[in-house]
């Protein structure tokens, strides 16, 4: 059988974060050209919003839900912005000869109270064992009590890799990986190269929140979206996916820097 790896290609690297609905075709060229050559045969792709989700959530105040009408144009743009730079991947990867199909998290999940609730799998998994590659992102959801929210790829991410019994989560970042401070306010932060759950758990309370644009964490949230994972025994690996060659590297499996989030007994690369 083969492995299933869930890779997320962060909204910071695949976007240009400071001009609005701007994407970084390089990078995207770049990362599909790698996943292409990785020969990983079961994976699930999951983006971020970048410079196409975070400004129109923070503009209409998605995060929080519904408070007014004049926020539901805000559902239906940024969900749109969203299906934008998502197909923008989707076609880089099949002019590559990656098999890659859309699927929008509107469509299949459901959260309360900003939690995922109910995911909807049987595409995916149907797509999977055709060997078409799923290509998920953050997106604008539908909230039992809310009436919509934001929902992180990273949380998504995370319940995907727990519902299809993943064999690792690759976390293309646009940093090196986990520092033992937040390396924005601390010049003298280190890289974590391996870390248990258990101790990213104690680390988390100091670790760097939402900054600039970004309505959904920060490496804080994304660290605490990776907790239930790898206490699961799910590997999680940061790495720098604006450098060229180590999301490659990672999706093969092979030593590479960065941060390796996994229980005892489970840290070979
Ligand atoms: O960039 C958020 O996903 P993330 C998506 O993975 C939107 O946090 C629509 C802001």
């Amino acid at each position: 059988m083969s492995e299933l790896v869930l890779l997320k290609l962060g909204g910071s690297v695949i976007t240009l974060k400071d001009r609005p609905l701007r994407a970084n075709m390089r990078a995207i060229e770049r990362l599909s050209t790698e996943i292409s050559k990785s020969g990983v045969k079961k994976l699930v792709i999951v983006h971020g919003g970048g410079s196409y989700g975070h400004p129109l959530a923070k503009k209409y105040s998605l995060v929080e839900g519904f408070r007014n009408a004049s926020q539901l144009r805000g559902v239906c743009e940024t969900h749109l912005a969203m299906l934008t730079l998502n197909r923008l991947i989707v076609e880089a990867l099949l002019e590559r000869g990656v098999a890659a199909a859309p699927v929008s998290p509107l469509s299949c999940a459901v959260t309360r109270r900003g939690r995922l609730v109910r995911l909807e799998l049987s595409p995916v998994k149907q797509l999977l064992d055709l060997g078409v590659v799923p290509v998920l992102f953050g997106d604008v959801v539908m909230d039992e009590e809310l009436g919509f929210t934001i929902l992180s790829g990273d949380q998504l991410i995370a319940a995907l890799s727990m519902e299809l019994n993943a064999d690792r989560i690759v976390l293309g970042l646009d940093v090196d990986g986990l520092c033992d401070k937040d390396p924005k306010q601390h010049p003298d932060a280190e890289l974590i190269e391996e870390i248990s759950p258990e101790e990213l758990e104690r680390l988390l309370p100091g670790l760097g929140g939402s900054g600039g644009i970004d309505v959904t964490g920060g490496m804080r949230g994304k660290m605490a979206e990776m907790l239930a994972p790898a206490k699961r025994g799910i590997p999680v690996f940061l790495v720098n996916a604006a450098k060229p060659g180590l999301v490659l590297k990672a999706l093969r499996g092979e030593s590479t820097p960065g941060t390796l989030i996994a229980c005892e007994g489970r840290r070979s690369r």
